[in-house]
């Protein structure tokens, strides 16, 4: 890899994808190298917009010719530092926010295909447009692109009835770390022709090649939907209230989140126009959703019956079901502003873990436990996708500690949460991924021989390591 910066390279890549595609100043460049969360910090050689498959095809050969290591990045909404070049000044960025096309929707296939920097948000209306739904939702929808949630298979609160980016992807196209251009673009849901190569680079963080294009799956639009905030006594009552609603509703729940009171209280802190949504106070709260194609009222019938049945048994203590498309929007605003409102509050450390559904109590009780005794003050701010396993067990600094100081006890809180995802089968990035942040974290708790077939792959495909180096390996 070269560590100088290339003589002549700015005319070079300008000379493939014009004035336009080339971010000249460095103030303009400034944004590019820093993180959402303010947390990382680099220094590109350049920063390239590349217009079409074609010219980033031709910008990757002309660094791999020259070992320049480069940067993919979409829209930069990343939690863990994947998308922000090092401090050598020596690597490239490449962002694909210039590659925006919608290239085909074909309805009967129920599939759309699109270029890697559409906006998620966009490619939601899209499919709207055509009279389908494309489910993946997260509360970064209004920048994210699809080729960044694709490198990091994300999550996001449709899951639960969804799948992950991973399933509702069918075909990629790829440019490779040496200019290669793989065209996997098919929409096909059935082919077993060998090793399902688009899965490598579904998650991969844009270390193993750059996506340009992918073809998505579409879903029948919901045309009924019941939403509900409902109060519940603990996490345990959060599992078990799901169970239980899963046996009268069945795949209609469509979300599933799980907020404690903290996070409540910081939303109304932080987040002017947030409202509480029920009169009393609650230790913990999970918002509901129940979504069908079938027009009309039965769903909310059916989510009343079942939520009374769920109360009768002692689950639920109080519940706000959403009246109006209204309150069902600031009831998911809630739940979406709660990472804006933990990052005003000050400085934070984000552990977004995964054990099984039914480990959940567990994993929040045994880690608060831990964290309280070994650092007094300590605030958990514990939410998410409890449907899914995945809970965001973030942590805020104590009220009058200095954020250099909590910064410094990083590893250790880090230890002590990672100790009890592991003792209870979990996974330390459940859906933001490792980037930077947990890098050098997960290799305590992969194993041996799936670290060594990770670098076996990438070796493979990047054999020079110019793609997205430092990040994930
Ligand atoms: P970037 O941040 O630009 O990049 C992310 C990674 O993908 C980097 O490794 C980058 O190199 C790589 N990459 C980007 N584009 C490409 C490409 N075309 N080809 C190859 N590699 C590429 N995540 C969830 O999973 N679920 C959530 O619910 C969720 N909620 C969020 C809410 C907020 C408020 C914020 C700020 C973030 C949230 N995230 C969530 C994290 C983030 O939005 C996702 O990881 C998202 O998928 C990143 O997309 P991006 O376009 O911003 O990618
Ligand atoms: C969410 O589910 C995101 O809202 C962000 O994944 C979680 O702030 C976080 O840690
Ligand atoms: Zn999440």
């Amino acid at each position: 890899m070269n560590d100088r910066p290339a003589p002549g390279l700015a005319d070079r890549l300008r000379a493939i994808v014009g004035e336009r595609g080339l971010v000249g100043e460095d103030r303009e460049k400034a944004p590019f190298e820093t993180d959402w969360r303010g947390q990382y910090h680099g220094r590109a050689a350049a920063v390239v917009k590349p217009a079409s498959t074609d010219e980033v095809a031709r910008v990757v050969t002309l660094l791999a010719q020259e070992r320049i290591a480069m940067v993919p990045r979409g829209g930069n909404t990343s939690l863990c530092g994947a998308s922000v070049p090092d401090d050598s000044g020596t690597q490239v960025v490449i962002n694909l926010s210039r590659m925006n096309r919608v290239r085909a929707v074909d309805p009967d296939n129920n599939t759309m295909t699109v270029e890697a920097g559409c906006v998620l948000e966009a490619l939601q209306n899209v499919a709207d447009e055509h009279g389908r739904f494309f489910p993946l939702s997260l509360g970064a929808e209004g920048s994210c692109e699809i080729g960044g949630n694709l490198s990091t298979n994300a999550g996001g609160t449709g899951v639960l009835r969804y799948g992950n980016t991973r399933e509702l992807v069918l075909g990629l196209e790829v440019v490779l770390p040496d200019g290669r251009l793989w065209s996997g673009l098919r929409g096909l849901r059935k082919d077993n022709t060998g090793y399902d190569l688009k899965h490598l680079f579904v998650g991969a963080e844009g270390t193993l090649g750059i996506i340009t294009a992918a073809v998505l799956k579409l879903f029948p639009k919901p045309r009924s939907r019941a939403t509900a905030f409902v109060a519940i006594a603990d996490p345990a009552a959060a599992v078990a209230l799901l169970s239980k609603l899963r046996e009268s509703c069945g795949e209609r729940i469509t979300g599933y989140e799980l907020i404690s009171r903290v996070c409540v209280d910081l939303v109304l802190k932080h987040i002017p126009a947030a409202r509480d949504p029920l009169p009393a106070r609650h230790a913990w709260y999970v918002l509901v959703e129940l979504s069908d194609s079938a027009p009309g009222d039965a769903i909310g019938a059916l989510f009343e019956a079942a939520l009374g049945e769920a109360a009768e048994a002692g689950l639920v203590a109080d519940a706000m079901i959403a009246a109006s498309e209204a309150q069902r929007d600031a009831l998911w605003q809630m739940r979406e502003d709660i990472t804006e409102a933990q990052k005003l509050e000050g400085a934070s450390i984000k552990h977004d873990v995964s054990v099984p559904v039914s480990r959940v109590p567990e994993l929040i009780s045994r880690a608060t436990a831990a964290l309280e005794a070994r650092f007094p003050g300590i605030r958990v701010v514990a939410f998410g996708h409890v449907g899914d396993g995945n809970i965001h067990y973030n942590c805020s600094k104590a009220d009058r500690q200095e954020a250099a100081a909590f910064f410094s006890e990083s590893p250790a809180v880090n230890h002590v949460v990672y100790q009890v995802v592991n003792d209870l089968g979990g996974s330390i990035s459940a859906e933001h991924g490792l980037g930077v942040l947990k890098r050098d974290e997960i290799r305590l708790y992969k194993s041996a021989l799936e670290l060594d077939l990770m670098r076996a792959i990438k070796r493979t495909l990047d054999p020079h390591g110019l793609m997205n180096p430092g990040k994930v390996l």
